[in-house]
Order: C-alpha cells, then structure tokens, then sequence
C-alpha cells in the first residue's frame, strides 16, 4: 500500500506540484507464505517479542508437524551458525508453557486436524474454554488432507472458513490462523482451487493465513514448480515426473551451513525447514499486531498504547494525517507539526523533490501532466529511496522543459 504526498509550488514555467495524502492503512490480512522464509531478516527483537507475547495452541496431525519438527531442529542450526546466524543460543527454542524463556507453543493442544469437522470446532471450544489454557492467545491448526475434498464437496465454507470466523467472533483476544493444505499432485487441481477459495477469503476478510502449500511451490532461490507433491516432487503440465526439488537443492548445498536435517513427515528436511522459517515469521508478524488493526503495536506503544490508535482511522494529533497515514509514512501521530509534505522543490537541469524522510520506510516518485486525468506514473529513472531519518531528494531526470508537470512523493513500508 502506498501513500503518496504532494507539495504545491512552482518549479519552472508549466512545472507544478500539489501536495495531499491519500490512502491509508487499515487491518489488512497477514499472509505468510514462501516470501517470508527468510529468517535472517528477522530480529532479536521480533523474535523475542514473539517468545513474550505469544501464548500459541497447535492443532495438527502429521503434515502440521513439519512446523514444530522443523522448530526443534532449527534451534541447534541456529545456534552453529546456520544461514549465517548470529543470535544468542537457543533464541528459537520452543516448549509448551515457554519455560526457560522459550516460545509458548502448545504442540498437539488440540486432537485431530482441521479436516475433521465439526470435531475441530468442538475441540477449540473446550481448549479455549479450559481455564488452565485462558492465557492462550493465539490458535492455530493445520491441514493433513480433506481440503480439496471439502472444495468439490462444497463444504469448504461451512466446514471451514464459516466456523473459523465464528470462532474468532466468540474469542475476540484470540489471534486465529488459517492455513492452506499441502499440496497434492494427485488431485492438483482442486487442491489448488481450494488454496485460492482459502485465500481470497482470507485477503477479503483481514484474515491470518499461513500458506502451506504455497512455501511448497517454491525452492530457496524462488524457482516455482507449478506442479508438485507433498514430498516435493515435481512434475510436467503432463504427469510426467521431472526431479525432487527439495533434494536437488540439498545435494547441491551444505547441511548444517545452508540447511539442516530434521523430521518432516511425508517430505524432505528442506521442506520442513522452510516450513520453520515461516512460522517464525509468522509468530513475529502476529506478536507485533495483536489487535490485528494494522499498525505495529510496538509503534503504537512508543507513542502512548494501542488504546490511542485503535483501529487507525482516527487523528490523535488532528493534522491532516489519520493515524494509520502517519504509521505508513513513519510521522509522529502525537506532534501536529510531524507530517509526510514535500518541503522543497526547484528546477535546473534535473527536478528536485525534497522531503523529511522516515527510516524504514521506501520512497518513490511519480510524476502526471494534468491533474484532471491525475494519470499518475513512476517517474523514469528515478530509483525508490530508503528513508534515513533525514531530508532526502529524488530527482527526475527526465527532459521535461517546456512541459507542464505535477510530482508527488510515495512511501511505503519495506
Ligand atoms: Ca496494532
Ligand atoms: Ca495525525
Ligand atoms: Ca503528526
């Protein structure tokens, strides 16, 4: 999602610009998927947020338990080094009651997996219901099969999708995951319909999902195999068997130094630990908005509470940003004279946009000839910038004398 700012003011003749804020952020769904199963970018901070805040039921049965088999094995790749990793030992360790400063994780908390209904629903119930387990704030559960077979049935919805959003309307402080199944190269097709149906739906509704099958298209290096099995087998559009993904890039790789062995039931140790590394992105992404209202908790903390900022469509300061606009542009929703404006502009060989920037945030330039198409477009040339804190200029390079044109600044989160 991009903001984007404008300043007005003459640069040359026919060079102008406009300054405004559009668009917001608001309680997006929380994807995990084979983007984020890169666990170097994570922090010591994330993640130790996530081992404090985090108080997480596992239902699953075998698939599922290439998460938490591939969490346990991750703990002492991590602590050699693996990846290039540099964190404290035993940062990634896991149990359930999160003794010893490990995560909270309640592996097996619930019997069965999500493809038994309505026995999934009846036993979240009578977990959550449990007083010994009212600490527990966030659910989830994993897939073993049933999923594509609930798609051409027509029961995915009221076997699924219905029942986790009614569950999540009973526990309002409990953070639900969905999930996608695995992939399954024997009925392909549905499965893959059925991924979508779970996903849109998830997109739609500002839903948590973790995408199973999605982290098993992919390979280290982002190669897509379109048609895959479980055990990471991939295929032709026609049947016909190519290779194995996960054991290719292993042989052709360092264990212990690019990957690890551990359980992963029905596949190979790389699945799983892909599987691990999301679900580490998963619990840092989920700890930093518990109240799933788009803005970072931890931002909302450094300005006062979440209880300031619920929901981001407020402006506590009253400028002319909402809440969710100056978390976006990293402008300080509590001081009326933080805001995202172009403070500068001048003209010579090259346009000069110049404004006060926001670490961790990208910023890009667009420039339109006529407000009334407002046809915006990225301006040629002119790369997205990182914030540094500081005042920062983009530059359009572009011959433009003699041609009328408005500019306006986006920013983004990374
Ligand atoms: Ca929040
Ligand atoms: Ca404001
Ligand atoms: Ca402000």
């Amino acid at each position: 999602m991009i903001m984007e700012s404008l300043a007005r003011g003459c640069l040359i003749t026919c060079i102008c610009a406009w300054m405004f804020c559009s668009s917001f952020v608001s309680a997006d769904s929380l994807t995990i998927d084979h983007r984020h199963t890169d666990i170097t970018k994570l922090t010591e901070g994330q993640i130790n947020r996530a081992k404090s805040v985090l108080h997480i039921a596992y239902g699953h049965t075998s698939h599922g338990s290439q998460l938490t088999e591939g969490m346990s094995s991750l703990v002492g790749f991590a602590n050699g080094g693996g990846l290039g990793l540099t964190m404290p030992d035993d940062i990634f360790a896991w149990n359930n009651g999160g003794s010893g400063g490990a995560l909270d994780l309640h592996d097996y908390a619930m019997g069965g997996d999500v493809g038994y209904y309505p026995d999934w629903v009846n036993n979240t119930r009578a977990y959550l219901d449990n007083q010994a387990n009212s600490n527990v704030n966030v659910i989830i559960w994993s897939w073993c099969g049933q999923m594509s077979g609930k798609y051409t049935g027509g029961t995915l919805t009221n076997e699924y999708l219905a029942p986790m959003s009614m569950l999540e309307t009973s526990y309002p402080d409990v953070v639900f995951v969905y999930m996608t199944g695995h992939v399954d190269h024997g009925a392909d097709a549905a499965q893959k319909a059925a991924c979508q149906v779970i996903r849109d739906y998830c997109a739609a509704h500002g839903k948590v999902l973790y995408d199973f099958a999605d982290i098993e298209h992919y390979d280290p290096d982002e190669t897509y195999f379109e048609y895959v099995g479980d055990d990471c087998r991939y295929y032709n559009a026609g049947g016909t068997e190519l290779g194995n993904w996960a054991t290719e890039w292993q042989g052709t790789h360092t264990e212990g130094v690019d990957w690890y062995t551990c359980i992963a039931a029905h596949s190979q140790p790389l699945n799983g630990n892909r599987k691990a590394y999301g679900a580490w992105a998963l619990w840092c992404a989920v700890a930093d908005d518990m109240d799933r209202d788009g803005l970072s908790d931890t931002w909302e903390e450094r300005y006062g509470g979440m209880a300031l900022f619920s929901g981001g469509s407020g402006n506590y300061d009253g400028d002319a940003m909402t809440d969710s606009e100056e978390y976006q542009a990293g402008t300080e929703p509590t001081n009326a004279a933080s805001v995202f404006m172009i403070s500068d502009m001048t003209a010579s060989e090259n346009q000069a946009i110049t404004f006060l920037s926001s670490t961790s945030r990208v910023y890009s330039l667009f420039s339109c000839g006529d407000l009334c198409d407002a046809n915006w477009a990225a301006v040629s040339g002119a790369a997205h910038r990182l914030g540094t804190g500081d005042a920062i200029t983009l530059l359009d390079t572009n011959d433009v004398h003699g041609l009328r044109r408005f500019y306006r600044v986006g920013v983004m989160l990374p």
